[in-house]
């Protein structure tokens, strides 16, 4: 089963002739005013906290989801999963009450992986949830919760299709390149897909393109799909995975996407982490996990940066996210339902992201959050700017001097948070505007 591409194409091939004028979508630039484009990131450069979600048929066998096809699992084995997909424990306001307890604002779901297997009800390609014993549109599902909790639906899209015939490449000792591939219909087909997803599942806050990397794709390509996309819902947010760079062209995209590593300080290019909690992304029985420790300074040091955090985790194949992942959810939440003030809504730096310390700041307050603590309290770089009040978030208290060019921050060590002591410092100016610094320490 292919994806069936747009009627036009098919009319096409049917009769043979060129391809079928499509209706032409009107133009709309990729990248609009500076003013526009920070206009539609506004919700999610406040939101710094998302959750990715991978998840299939894979699920059944513990295994990679795309990766494994061909490699882990069989290739017909892995295709056929999709037979025995059965999650009666799938219920999406049980997933994003979870997102939201953790505190994070969207949800990315993987809709379409490598493995081409697709989570919605999808006409395009019988190869799709509604053809497996579940029976249920997972996106429309997820999506009306998403809209019910008041969390952003965003969708992952993955360009290359391994299992496709129309897509040139396979992924698998031996699935080589396909034997009668077609570009032109398959990308038809990816559009007819995008256009379902951007025209069923009401706003769609991100598309998270991947997949973008193989020889059939190129950055012409991404420019066009970005275009498509934009003509239909313009105020999604799209990522920079929509085709491959090129030298002296602007980047793909709204946003670039670090992944399993934290992005450098950077606040005019946004950009946002994706990191498993464990892992792998899709779920794998016994998957070494995070540490609260190793989650927190992951979120701590994206914003710190001036980014966001995606942190994805696998639900099983009955449909649960596993208690110990929602667990540490939770811990995540239950610190921000505390400290979030110093997250949500505020801009990297002016200290950028150390070995011991990262910052945010909104209005006149910079936040500093101490990840580690040197021998004789911190000696930062100063601000160059006067320091009204002090207080620390995390409880206790803090002796901040500002002598010449030194910033001295002194905390009793019982009053240090083992994982991130919060020093609130009001300014006389605004944060933002005082130009980045590095945060090593001053001998
Ligand atoms: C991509 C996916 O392949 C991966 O499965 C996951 O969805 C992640 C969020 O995005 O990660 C990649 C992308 C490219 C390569 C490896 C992993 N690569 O080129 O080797």
């Amino acid at each position: 089963m292919t994806m069936r591409p747009l009627i036009g194409s098919l009319l096409a091939v049917a009769l043979q002739t060129p391809a079928f004028a499509q209706t032409p979508v009107p133009h709309v630039a990729p990248h609009d005013t500076p003013a526009r484009d920070a206009d539609r990131l506004a919700w999610w450069r406040d939101a710094r906290f998302g959750m990715f979600i991978h998840w299939g048929p894979v699920s059944l066998r513990g295994t990679e989801i795309g990766w494994s096809r061909g490699k882990d699992v069989p290739t017909a084995e892995y295709d056929a999963l999709y037979k025995q997909f059965s999650p009666e424990k799938f219920d999406a306001d049980q997933w994003v009450s979870l997102a939201k307890s953790a505190g994070m604002k969207y949800i990315v779901i993987t809709s379409k992986h490598h493995d081409g297997f697709c989570l919605w009800d999808s006409r395009q390609s019988d190869y799709n949830v509604m053809k497996s014993p579940l029976g249920r549109d997972v996106d429309r599902e997820l999506s009306d919760a998403c809209r019910r909790a008041g969390v952003r639906f965003c969708t992952y899209y993955s360009i290359l299709d391994w299992r496709d015939p129309n897509y040139p490449l396979g992924e698998a000792p031996g699935g080589g390149p396909k034997s009668r591939p077609d570009m032109d219909l398959y990308v038809a087909g990816m559009k007819g897909q995008l256009e379902e997803l951007l025209t069923r599942y009401g706003p769609i806050g991100l598309v998270w393109f991947d997949g973008q990397w193989e020889a059939p794709w190129s950055y012409e390509r991404g420019i066009d799909l970005e275009k498509f996309v934009r003509s239909i819902q313009p105020d999604t947010i799209i990522n920079d995975r929509l085709g491959p760079g090129k030298a002296g062209a602007p980047p793909l995209g709204d946003y670039a996407t670090p992944e399993q590593t934290i992005g450098g300080f950077n606040r005019d290019r946004p950009w946002e982490t994706c990191m498993t909690i464990c892992q792998q992304w899709a779920w794998k029985p016994g998957d070494a996990m995070k540490s609260l420790r190793e989650c927190l300074h992951a979120l701590v040091r994206c914003v710190g940066g001036d980014g966001n955090l995606l942190f994805n985790v696998g639900p099983m194949p009955d449909g649960r996210i596993e208690d110990r992942q929602a667990d540490r959810l939770r811990e995540m939440g239950l610190w921000l339902e505390k400290y979030g003030e110093s997250v949500y809504a505020t801009r990297g730096g002016p200290y950028m992201p150390g070995a011991n310390v990262a910052s945010t700041t909104r209005g006149k307050v910079v936040y500093l959050h101490v990840l580690a603590w040197p021998e004789g309290g911190l000696r930062l770089p100063a601000l160059g700017a006067r320091i009204v009040s002090s207080a620390v978030l995390t409880g206790g208290e803090a002796t901040v001097t500002q002598r010449d060019d030194v910033l001295l921050l002194e905390v009793p060590a019982s009053d240090r948070d083992p994982i991130d002591t919060i020093v609130k410092l009001e300014l006389d100016r605004e944060g933002f505007g005082i130009t980045p610094i590095a945060s090593d320490p001053v001998k």
